[in-house]
């Protein structure tokens, strides 16, 4: 039977240009400064970032991969599902295990991946429905924390939140966030969930500053995305790559520093940031967790029974969750 590609986009270049002004401003007018981490993920982010998945010092994709090579059946089985929901999508290369794993079973109908990178999902999506004979691709370009009660209400979902992005939620936010996904949810519904667990700071922090810079050029991306999106006059080359483990909250930060003082012109805001050498702007935190907080994380939202898929070396977790 023939596969068909659908793609919805909730992030015209309306809605994603007052989002990104929204940020920026909110960002560039605080004390701190900080900006949020899904504006990394232009199409040259997302090839910055599918390139720091293959770094040697970048682990949790190796890992996921693993727990997923190992489990993808025992997960498919339990979840029963006939659509694959993922949020963060990317380049959905490590979805194809769960995919396999759904093929295998028998119950995959529909894959759809959620992403804000419209250029990376249209092609994952081609590439899928390609791969996939008689699978439906129902792509959706979206802020999965933003739209989630726009995504398809049909069939029996496994939604997949891979990667440890979760960790890019502050706690506060992790919960509004997991509560609202828990709403969306129907018995029979499964929820699959990545994150990266506590560990030597060494390593942790090794995975978010690597020795050929690709995490560093990934970090100042964001300056070329405001560049080009709002007019504005950063020197990225004027500001340096910074990783830090927060061992207080458990979570890497991303930062870049001024290396000199700046003022800064945002045109399309009528805005002007200024800085003083040295200033560090907070780019990214990437939350590390520890099992059994992750799975009370879950409990508190109104998850029910949550299985727990841990790799050989203890670096990263997938838990299932029933809602
Ligand atoms: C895509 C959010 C899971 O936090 O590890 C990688 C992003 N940032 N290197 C992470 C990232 C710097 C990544 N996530």
């Amino acid at each position: 039977s023939q596969s068909a590609v659908h793609l919805v986009d909730h992030l015209g270049r309306d809605h994603l240009h007052q989002a990104l002004e929204h940020d920026v401003r909110t960002g560039l007018t605080s004390t701190p400064k900080w900006l949020p981490p899904k504006w990394f993920y232009d199409e040259a982010g997302s090839e910055l970032f599918s390139r720091i998945t293959r770094l040697p010092e970048y682990y949790p994709t190796r890992r996921e991969l693993a727990i997923l090579r190992r489990h993808s059946l025992d997960i498919a089985t339990r979840s029963g599902a006939d659509t694959l929901v993922e949020l963060g999508s990317g380049t959905s290369e490590k979805t194809v295990l769960l995919l396999d794993a759904l093929s295998a079973t028998g119950t995959l109908r529909v894959y759809t991946p959620v992403d804000v990178d419209a250029a990376t999902l249209a092609d994952a999506a081609h590439w899928l429905a390609w791969r996939y004979r008689g699978l439906t691709v129902r792509a959706i370009c979206a802020d999965f924390e933003a739209h989630l009660a726009l995504l398809p209400r049909t069939g029996r979902r496994l939604v997949a939140f891979l990667g440890g992005t979760v960790g890019n939620l502050a706690p506060a936010a992790r919960e509004v966030f997991l509560k609202e996904l828990r709403a969306t949810l129907r018995p029979g519904d499964t929820f699959l969930l990545g994150a990266d667990l506590v560990k030597d700071t060494d390593r942790l922090v090794a995975a978010y500053d690597d020795g050929s810079g690709v995490t560093a050029a990934f970090n100042r991306n964001v300056l070329h995305v405001i560049n080009r999106e709002l007019g504005a006059d950063f020197d990225p080359d004027a500001f340096e790559h910074v990783a830090l483990y927060d061992a207080r909250h458990e979570w890497i930060e991303m930062r870049l520093r001024a290396s000199r003082a700046m003022r800064v012109r945002i045109p399309d805001l009528g805005l002007r940031a200024s800085f003083v050498a040295g200033e560090e702007m907070r780019t990214e935190i990437s939350a590390k967790f520890r099992p059994e907080g992750l799975r009370r994380e879950l409990l508190t939202a109104g998850f029910g029974t949550t299985r727990q898929y841990i790799d050989p070396t203890g670096d990263f977790v997938l838990l299932l969750a029933h809602p």
